[in-house]
């Protein structure tokens, strides 16, 4: 049955698969033929940029798969979608056609907790400017964004965060209302 693990895509540019919606749902269908198994996908959502003003709306989904491989083989298998999807990786956080980001892996915390916590601490105008070199998991800004959390809940409600001990549901009822309001299934 493998490893499950949840991902978070993301569009706000049209690529060769056509609009932002249809990106997704190629994206999803090139997951599948690369060996990993779709276990749930939640719906669509059309979602304010973050940063405001940054770019167009994105639209974002959740989806829980399954594979043999390790989180690093996973997240190789994403950056290969990403890039089949005409992604360019210029400005941190500027817009792109595909983002597959890889937020959890089992109950794993990877590399360890002291790493995590590091990224997890970080204020905003750091994290504008520092990238990780490493594979951080769970995505350590999971817990703060409406437009990972609100689909997140569709497929992975009950997942427990292993740090921060709050379940996927518990983290969107945390979030402020005006900002999971903006998250609008298409
Ligand atoms: N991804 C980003 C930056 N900003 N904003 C929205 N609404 N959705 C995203 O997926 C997103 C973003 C960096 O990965
Ligand atoms: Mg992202
Ligand atoms: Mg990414």
């Amino acid at each position: 049955m493998g490893k499950k693990f949840a991902i978070a895509l993301g569009s706000n540019l049209g690529s060769t698969a056509g609009g932002p919606a249809q990106t997704l749902a190629a994206a999803l269908h090139a997951l599948a033929t690369e060996g990993m198994a779709l276990r749930r996908v939640s719906r669509f959502f059309a979602t304010p940029c973050f940063p405001a003003g940054a770019g167009p709306d994105y639209v974002n989904a959740c989806a829980v798969l399954s594979a043999e491989e390790d989180a690093r083989a996973v997240l190789d298998c994403l950056h290969r979608i990403e890039a089949a999807f005409d992604r360019e990786r210029k400005a941190r956080w500027g817009s792109r056609t595909l983002d597959l980001d890889l937020l959890t892996f089992g109950e794993a915390v990877l590399p360890d907790r002291e790493t995590f916590a590091h990224w997890q601490a970080l204020p905003l105008e750091t994290q504008m400017q520092a990238t990780p070199d490493r594979l951080i998991v769970p995505h350590p800004r999971l817990h703060e964004r409406a437009f990972v959390l609100v689909p997140l809940a569709d497929v992975a409600a009950d997942w427990r965060h292993p740090v921060l001990g709050r379940t996927v549901r518990q983290m969107r009822d945390a979030l402020p209302d005006d900002l999971t309001r903006d998250v609008v299934a298409l």
